[in-house]
C-alpha cells in the first residue's frame, strides 16, 4: 500500500445533475454553481497535495459525480462496486478504467449491491453499512475481500440517511465525527457528535494534514478548530441537494 494517498479521481457534475436521485427536499441544484463548487473542491484537493484526475461528466449518469460509490480502495486493490440503485449502474466503468492503471481490480458480482458510501475504513477495520443501497450479498462479498487482506469487517445498520458515511466519517488521529444516532454504533470510539441542525457535518474528508468540512456548520467548525484541526471549509450546497457530501465527490487513492 502506498505510504499516503497521491491521487484523487473525480467526475465533473453535468448539466443534468438535477435528474439524479435525491430525498433531500432542498430543491433542484443549479448546475453552474455545482460545477463552480466542484472546481473549488478539486482546487482544495490539489492544494492538499493530491494529483486530481478529472473525468468528464457523462450525460447518461446524472449522479456520476458521486464517484465514491463506484469503488472501494483497499491498499493495492480497488473493489469495483455494483451500485445499489439500477440507475447508477455503469458509472463504475469509467472509474474502473482509471483505477486499472494503478490498482488490481476486484468486482462485486450480482446479486451483490454495494455503494462505496457505505464503506468506512478505520484503522484495521472496515465498517460496511447495510442501507437501501448495500444488500446482504454485497456486504458479505466485501467482507470476504477485506478479511482476506487482513482487515476485520463489521456490518452496521444504516437506519437514517443515505449511506453509512452520510452519518459517520473519519477525522484522523483515531477520531470519528458522527450524528448522535451513528455515534451510538461506535461506543468505544472517540467521536465528535454533530448537533442535529448541523447533521451534514458528519461527512468530512481528511486529506493529509487538512480536514475538509462542508459550509454551514459553524458550531462543528469551532469545535474542530478547538481540537487543533487544520480546517478548510468547502461549499457543498448544490451536492447536498442531491444527498451528496464531501467524501462522495472523490476516490482518494
Ligand atoms: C444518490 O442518491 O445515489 C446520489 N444522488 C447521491 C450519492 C451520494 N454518495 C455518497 O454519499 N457516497
Amino acid at each position: 500500500m502506498p505510504a499516503s494517498p497521491t491521487t484523487a479521481i473525480v467526475r465533473e457534475p453535468g448539466e443534468n445533475l438535477a435528474r439524479g436521485l435525491t430525498t433531500a427536499g432542498l430543491g433542484p441544484p443549479d448546475p453552474r454553481l455545482a460545477l463552480a463548487q466542484h472546481r473549488a473542491y478539486c482546487d482544495v484537493l490539489r492544494e492538499s497535495g493530491l494529483e486530481v484526475v478529472v473525468l468528464p461528466a457523462d450525460p447518461r449518469h446524472p449522479d456520476g459525480c458521486f464517484v465514491e460509490d463506484t469503488a472501494v480502495i483497499l491498499g493495492e486493490v480497488a473493489v469495483i462496486t455494483r451500485p445499489g440503485d439500477p440507475s447508477r449502474r455503469g458509472e463504475e466503468e469509467a472509474v474502473a478504467a482509471v483505477l486499472s492503471r494503478i490498482r488490481r481490480l476486484i468486482h462485486i458480482p450480482p446479486p451483490g449491491r454495494l455503494d462505496g458510501g457505505d464503506v468506512l475504513q478505520w484503522g484495521d477495520r472496515v465498517y460496511i453499512g447495510r442501507s437501501t443501497r448495500t444488500n446482504r450479498e454485497g456486504a458479505t462479498q466485501l467482507a470476504e475481500i477485506v478479511s482476506a487482506r487482513g482487515y476485520a469487517a463489521s456490518e452496521v445498520p444504516v437506519d437514517a440517511g443515505l449511506h453509512l458515511k452520510t452519518g459517520v466519517t473519519e477525522l484522523g488521529d483515531g477520531r470519528l465525527i458522527a450524528t448522535a444516532a451513528m455515534a451510538a454504533r461506535f461506543p468505544s470510539a472517540d467521536v465528535v457528535t454533530v448537533p442535529e441542525d448541523e447533521a451534514h457535518a458528519a461527512n468530512c474528508l481528511r486529506v493529509g494534514d487538512r480536514l475538509l468540512i462542508p459550509g454551514g456548520c459553524p458550531g462543528v467548525h469551532r469545535t474542530l478548530l478547538e481540537l487543533g484541526y487544520e480546517v478548510v471549509v468547502v461549499e457543498m450546497s448544490e451536492f447536498q441537494k442531491m444527498d451528496g457530501g464531501l467524501t462522495c465527490l472523490s476516490l482518494v487513492c
